[in-house]
């Protein structure tokens, strides 16, 4: 049986008056079996854990080595030393704006790992891709070469962001997140075998809001959301967390 997940990405988004938003969040979804989580910007973990309750806290990004010569960066160690449970790895928009391979997001997911902190990694096909009937493909491609080889439903959360319903308020249909979800899952089975593959959460993401969540959750082999814009008012998340619950 998979553990529910309410996963929220602040992406780029608050300052220390945020956190009475997750105050709130924390308040209002304590009483459900579902997991919720808050990935806030890494200037907030640490006072975020203070405030959240039962809700967990985690990072947007870690880097790949352990410590070192990296100006700017925080390694997997930081993270989980200022209060974070989990690591979101590969998120289109690293992918994107920071040229991030699949290499990279599998080398720091064994960082993460090695650190104790537990991965959501992203993947997900462009809308030019989809176009050209090559979703499974990439899908395929990204599930092969962004998990590291020792991975386990403890340890590893993937979510599945079509990067063209990414902030855009375009959603797949449930037919279309069914297919993928379903292929994941296959891909990790085939992989991981039917007890490990089986356990691993898979997560949609792509414009999840209140009014969408309940066909979202409905589909077979989605097990939460990973959540953008409309986690960061818990009047926005705590409706779609309801709706897991
Ligand atoms: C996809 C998602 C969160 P949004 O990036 O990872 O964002 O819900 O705003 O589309």
């Amino acid at each position: 049986m998979r553990t529910k997940l309410a996963a929220g990405n602040w992406k780029m988004n608050g300052t220390m008056a945020a956190l009475d938003a997750l105050e709130a969040i924390a308040e209002t979804s304590v009483n459900g079996p579902a997991e919720v989580l808050i990935c806030p910007p890494a200037t907030l973990i640490h006072a975020a854990r203070s405030r959240s309750g039962t809700v967990a806290i985690g990072g947007q990004d870690c880097h790949a080595a352990a410590s070192g010569a990296h100006t700017g960066d925080l390694s997997a160690a930081m993270l989980k030393d200022v209060g974070a449970d989990y690591v979101i790895l590969g998120h289109s928009e690293r992918r994107t704006d920071h040229e991030e391979t699949s290499a990279l997001v599998q080398a720091k997911c064994r960082t993460a790992w090695a650190a104790g902190l537990k991965a959501i990694v992203c993947i997900g096909e462009t809308l030019s891709e989809r176009d050209a009937d090559k979703t499974l493909d990439i899908i395929g491609d990204q599930l092969a070469s962004s998990i590291p080889d020792d991975a386990t439903g403890d340890k590893l959360v993937v979510a599945y962001e079509p990067v063209w319903a990414i902030g855009t308020g375009k959603v797949p249909t449930t037919g279309q997140i069914g297919e993928v979800h379903d292929f994941i899952r296959r891909g990790l089975e085939d992989r991981f075998g039917t007890g490990i593959g089986g356990s691993v959460r898979l997560l949609y993401g792509g414009s999840v809001k209140a009014t969408n969540a309940a066909e979202i959750f409905a589909v077979s082999n989605v097990d939460g959301a990973l959540v953008g814009g409309a986690s960061l008012k818990a009047a926005d998340f705590v409706p779609i967390i309801a709706a897991l619950n």
